[in-house]
């Protein structure tokens, strides 16, 4: 029988962490021959919410399931784990800055990497959900130098799906008619959703819509804003999608990416389509024996290129400030 593969979630308390460990308990995030060990880290005032989960997952006789286990202490969360998804995050309150906020988050994302590096398994893999995600990424990467810096990624994969339908529902196609939609850039209200290069049935996305002002001014805020708008709606914040897209990233990052299609993540950029090198950014990315890679040869044109460059300056700038706040 294999063995069973460890499963850090940090966050196991909240929402988000409520969504996800019953899908990777029941195989889901690494496929339904692979037995899973559980690692919930989550602060002290929450490790009894966690444990409440726990006792639920216990109720679920899930097969593939072989312990859990819960900390309040990183070190003892990461040792020996083979994926990790951060999902507990500081969210930003009334009145607080961008530097406030990413400060806050460097208090979180520093010591776990410091952890990650202290113990993780060798093919440790790295998710980051918890917001700002890219740089947090990039903040717990710099404090695990002896992992290999593509082991750290973010995830867009949740605007990626959101951007998929979006497009199907006005296209009237089904999900699987359309391949190789790419989202670049932030996970923030900059990314940038882009068509020009997805085929739907075959034809270039961008054509079959054929629509410049709904591209402008419907799809790219409509996928952007799209955060918003699920608070909005339910009064509290994307989770099961949220669980659902980690699920997809981790899923691919292990399983690989299908032939003729390609997907989002957020991962270290080695310089390609003009983002500079180590930026955890977003990009086309394809899944090959357990490794992300970039898409290359993609021609941008000027709208895209904007749009890009724009999301990336932002990402540029988060990393000046955790750099000026000693965090990296
Ligand atoms: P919740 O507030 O429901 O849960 C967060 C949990 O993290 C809490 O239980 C809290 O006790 C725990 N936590 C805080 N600090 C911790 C630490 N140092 N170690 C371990 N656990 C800690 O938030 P939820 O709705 O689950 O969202 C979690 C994060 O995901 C947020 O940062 C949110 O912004 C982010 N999101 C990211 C998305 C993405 O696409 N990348 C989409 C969904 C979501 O908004």
């Amino acid at each position: 029988a294999q063995a069973p593969v460890n499963v850090t979630v940090t966050g196991a308390a909240g929402q988000i962490g409520y969504a996800l460990l019953f899908r990777i308990a029941s195989g889901q995030l690494l496929g339904a021959d692979t037995p899973v060990k559980l690692r919930l880290l989550e602060i002290p005032p929450a490790v009894k919410a966690a444990e409440g989960t726990a006792m639920e997952l216990d109720d679920c006789a899930f097969p593939l399931l072989q312990g859990i286990d819960i900390f309040d202490d990183a070190r003892q969360a990461f040792d020996g784990t083979n994926v990790a998804l951060l999902v507990g995050a500081r969210p930003r309150s009334k009145g607080m800055e961008r530097g406030d906020l990413l400060e806050a988050n460097g208090g979180i994302f520093k010591p776990q990497g410091e952890a990650i590096n202290a113990g993780a398994a060798d093919d440790i893999r790295v998710l980051v959900v918890g917001n700002p995600a890219n740089t947090n990424a990039l903040i717990a990467q710099a404090h695990a130098p002896d992992v290999p810096a593509e082991r750290f990624t973010a995830m867009t994969r949740l605007d990626h799906n959101r951007a998929l339908t979006q497009l199907a529902q006005k296209l009237g196609v089904s999900i699987t008619d359309i391949k190789k939609l790419t989202i670049w850039g932030n996970h923030s209200a900059t990314q940038y959703p882009d068509i020009f290069h997805a085929e739907v049935n075959g034809t270039s996305g961008a054509a079959a819509v054929n629509d410049d002002a709904w591209l402008r001014d419907d799809f790219i805020p409509t996928v952007a804003k799209r955060g918003a708008a699920i608070i909005e709606a339910r009064g509290a914040s994307s989770a099961a999608s949220a669980a659902n897209a980690a699920i997809d990233h981790v899923y691919d990052w292990v399983n690989g990416t299908p032939e003729g299609d390609w997907t989002s993540a957020a991962i270290p950029s080695d310089g390609s389509y003009g983002v500079p090198e180590g930026l955890i950014s977003s990009f086309p990315v394809v899944s090959r024996n357990g490794s992300w890679e970039i898409v290359q040869g993609l021609e941008i044109d000027a709208f895209s290129r904007k749009r890009i460059d724009a999301s990336v300056q932002e990402l540029s700038e988060e990393r000046d400030t955790v750099r000026k706040l000693g965090l990296i």
